[in-house]
C-alpha cells in the first residue's frame, strides 16, 4: 500500500510515463470526405489544479476495493456540473476567465460495430494546451499544441458503452509554443470538435494533389500514404477534368503527375473540383482547387500573374465564444473582409485556426496566410520545444496542404535574431518546404533599428519577408518607416505582416489624441501613402480587423482587449479607419 501510495501521489516525477505516449502529425488521417460521428455536447467538467486524474489515475475508476468496499475516491464523474463541448472553459463559468490549469473531463457514449473487419478512431480537432486522453480506463495518449488537431486509433478499446476522460492543461510554459508572454488570451480547454470516425482495415491515411508550379499549370501532381505498407491499385478521379486514372502503391505509397489543364482557383473565380481516391474497401472524396503561386525577383505571382495581397490580420477570438468559431462567424468574417474592405487575403494569426477556415476560404475565395505561434522569445536552444514546433507545423500542413486557399506557410512572429533561433526557424522553413513544395515559406521578420533597414538573417530561409511595422504608433517617429523602406534593398518580395495603432470605437478626439478613432484614421492615412511608393512591397496585412481580447491590455480603452481591430469586438461596428484602408484597396 506504501508504495502505491508514494506513487500516486509524492511521486514528482507522474507526468514522465504519460508523456513517453504522445499523438504525433504521424498518426494524422486525413478525414475530408469521411463519415464522422460527432462526440459533441454537454460533459462532465471539473477543475483538476493538482492533476490528481493522472497521480491518482481518477480513469481507471477504481470505486471499490477487492473486498468490495468503496473506497473514498475524490471525483464524481457522474454528477459533475456539465459544460459545453466544444468550448473555452473560461467562458463557461465566470470563475474559470483565468483558469490555466488541469481540468478534467468525462461522457459516455455508445458504439455499434458495423462490420467485424472495421477499425475506429477518435479525433480531437483541438484542445488547449495538452491533452491527456483515456478510454474505458485505458490510457490512449496525450497531445501538445493548443491548435492542431490529433487522433488515436480506439479499435480495441471500444465497448458497446463507453467512458472517455479527457485531462487537460492549459498551462503558459516558457518552453512552449507559444511561451508563457504572448499578445492573446489564453483560452483553455477542448475548444473544436470531438468525433470518431471508422474505416476499413486498409484505408487511404492521407494524400496532397496540388498543380505543380513552373509547368504552364498542366500538371497536377498527387501523392497518396496508405495505412499500411502494401501494393495495392489507387482509383483517382476528377470527372469534370475527364480523369480517370489507377495508379499503383508500392508498399503503402503512390505519386503520380497527371496532365491536365483545370480552371485557375482565384480570389475572383473560387473554381473547386469534385475528386475522389479509392482503394479497395476505402473511398475519400473530397473538393479541390488548383492555382499556382509562386515569386520571382521581388514579385509574387498567382497564376502567373504578378499581385499585391491585399489582406489583413485576424485572430480566432471572439467575445461570447473565446477561440471556438463556427461557419457563420468564418463565413461572416470572410464576407467582411472581401465584399466590405476589398481584401482577398486574410492572415490568420498567429496560431493554426478551425479546419473549418480554409474549407469554407476555398469555397469562397479568399488567400490565406497560415501560421504557428513561434511567437516572440520561445525557448530556441530547448530540443523538446522544437520538435514541439515542428510537430505543430506538420500538424497543420497535413491539415490543410489540398486547400487550395493557403497560400502562405509562417514559421513565426517578431523572433529576437539569436544563431539559436536562426537554426530553429530555418529548420521549421526546411520542414514546411519538405511536406509541401508548392507554397511560399514566410515569416515576420526583423528590422535593425539603428540601422534603420530590413535585417534579419532569417530571410534568407523564406521566400516572401514580412515585416511588423508600429512607426507613428509605439514609436512616435512615423518618418522611420520611409526611412526603412528607402534604406532596404530586399532581393524577395515583401509583405507588411503587421501595422496598426489602437482605438476605441465610439472615442472620438482630435487626430494627434492616442486611443481615437481619429488618430487610428490619420495613422491608416499616412501609413498606406508611404507603402503605396514602395516598389517592392507586395502585398500588406494590417493589424488587425477585430479587436480582441489580449491579458496584457488594461488601460480604460483597452479593458483585457488589444483595440487595433478596425472593428469593435462587438464585431459589428466599424471604426473610421477601416473607410481609408478599404478605399486604398479598391483603388488598387
Ligand atoms: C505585434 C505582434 C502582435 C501584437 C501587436 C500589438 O507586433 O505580432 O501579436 O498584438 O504587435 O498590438 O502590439
Amino acid at each position: 500500500m506504501a508504495r502505491i501510495f508514494a506513487s500516486t501521489i509524492h511521486f514528482a516525477e507522474f507526468r514522465t510515463a504519460y508523456e513517453s505516449k504522445k499523438a504525433d502529425s504521424s498518426s494524422l488521417i486525413s478525414i475530408e470526405g469521411r463519415e464522422t460521428e460527432s462526440l459533441d455536447g454537454r460533459w462532465s467538467f471539473s477543475p483538476d489544479p493538482y492533476e490528481s486524474c493522472l497521480r491518482k489515475r481518477w480513469y481507471e475508476e477504481k470505486k471499490y476495493a477487492p473486498d468490495g468496499r468503496e473506497l473514498p475516491v475524490d471525483y464524481d464523474f457522474e454528477h459533475w456540473d456539465e459544460i459545453d463541448v466544444p468550448s473555452c472553459w473560461n467562458l463557461q463559468r465566470p470563475e474559470l476567465f483565468y483558469f490555466e490549469s488541469m481540468g478534467v473531463y468525462f461522457r459516455t457514449f455508445d458504439y455499434r460495430k458495423h462490420s467485424d473487419d472495421e477499425r475506429a478512431f477518435i479525433a480531437f480537432e483541438g484542445a488547449s494546451y495538452r491533452a491527456y486522453v483515456f478510454l474505458n480506463g485505458v490510457y490512449l495518449g496525450c497531445h501538445d499544441g493548443a491548435s492542431t488537431p490529433f487522433m488515436f486509433e480506439i479499435t480495441d478499446e471500444l465497448k458497446e458503452h463507453n467512458r472517455l476522460v479527457v485531462a487537460v492543461e492549459a498551462e503558459r510554459k516558457d518552453t512552449r509554443v507559444p511561451m508563457s508572454n504572448n499578445d492573446w488570451f489564453n483560452y483553455g480547454g477542448i475548444y473544436r470538435d470531438v468525433y470518431i470516425f471508422r474505416t476499413g482495415k486498409r484505408f487511404i491515411k492521407n494524400w496532397f494533389m496540388r498543380l505543380l508550379p513552373n509547368t504552364d499549370f498542366s500538371k497536377i501532381a498527387l501523392d497518396v500514404t496508405l495505412s499500411d505498407d502494401s501494393d495495392s491499385e489507387i482509383h483517382v478521379s476528377i470527372p469534370e477534368l475527364g480523369i480517370e486514372k489507377d495508379v499503383k502503391a508500392e508498399k503503402g505509397k503512390a505519386s503520380t503527375v497527371i496532365e491536365a489543364h483545370p480552371e485557375l482557383w482565384s480570389p475572383d473565380n473560387p473554381k473547386l473540383y469534385d475528386v475522389s481516391l479509392s482503394i479497395e474497401g476505402d473511398t475519400i472524396s473530397d473538393r479541390v482547387g488548383f492555382r499556382e503561386i509562386r515569386t520571382e525577383g521581388r514579385d509574387i505571382l498567382l497564376n502567373g500573374k504578378p499581385v499585391f495581397l491585399k489582406g489583413v490580420s485576424v485572430h480566432e477570438d471572439s467575445t461570447r465564444l473565446g477561440k471556438t468559431t463556427d461557419e457563420t462567424t468564418i463565413r461572416e468574417t470572410i464576407r467582411v473582409a472581401k465584399d466590405e474592405l476589398h481584401a482577398q487575403m486574410l492572415r490568420l494569426a498567429h496560431y493554426p485556426h478551425s479546419r473549418l477556415f480554409a474549407r469554407i476560404a476555398d469555397e469562397e475565395g479568399i488567400i490565406l496566410w497560415e501560421e504557428v505561434p513561434v511567437y516572440w522569445s520561445i525557448a530556441f536552444s530547448d530540443k523538446e520545444t522544437y520538435k514541439d514546433a515542428e510537430n505543430q507545423l506538420s500538424e497543420l500542413i497535413l491539415r490543410d496542404r489540398n486547400r487550395v486557399s493557403v497560400c502562405i506557410w509562417s514559421v513565426g512572429n517578431e523572433n529576437p535574431d539569436t544563431d539559436e533561433r536562426f537554426a530553429f526557424m530555418s529548420s521549421l522553413a526546411q520542414k514546411a518546404r519538405e511536406l509541401d513544395e508548392t507554397r511560399c515559406i514566410s515569416a515576420a521578420c526583423l528590422v535593425n533599428e539603428s540601422e534603420e533597414r530590413i535585417d534579419d538573417r532569417l530571410t534568407d530561409a523564406l521566400d516572401i519577408i514580412g515585416v511588423n511595422e508600429y512607426y507613428g504608433w509605439y514609436s512616435p517617429d512615423f518618418d522611420m518607416l520611409r526611412r526603412v523602406l528607402e534604406n532596404s534593398h530586399p532581393d524577395k518580395p515583401v509583405i507588411i505582416s503587421e501595422v496598426g495603432a489602437d482605438a476605441r470605437a465610439g472615442n472620438h478626439g482630435p487626430k494627434d489624441m492616442l486611443w481615437t478613432e481619429e488618430f487610428q484614421e490619420e495613422f491608416y492615412k499616412k501609413q498606406v501613402k508611404t507603402i503605396e511608393k514602395c516598389s517592392y512591397i507586395k502585398g500588406m496585412t494590417p493589424w488587425i480587423l477585430y479587436d480582441f481580447r489580449a491579458s496584457r491590455r488594461f488601460n480604460r480603452y483597452q479593458e483585457g482587449y488589444n483595440r487595433k481591430g478596425l472593428i469593435d469586438d462587438d464585431r459589428k461596428t466599424k471604426k473610421k479607419a477601416f473607410r481609408i484602408l478599404a478605399d486604398f484597396y479598391e483603388g488598387r
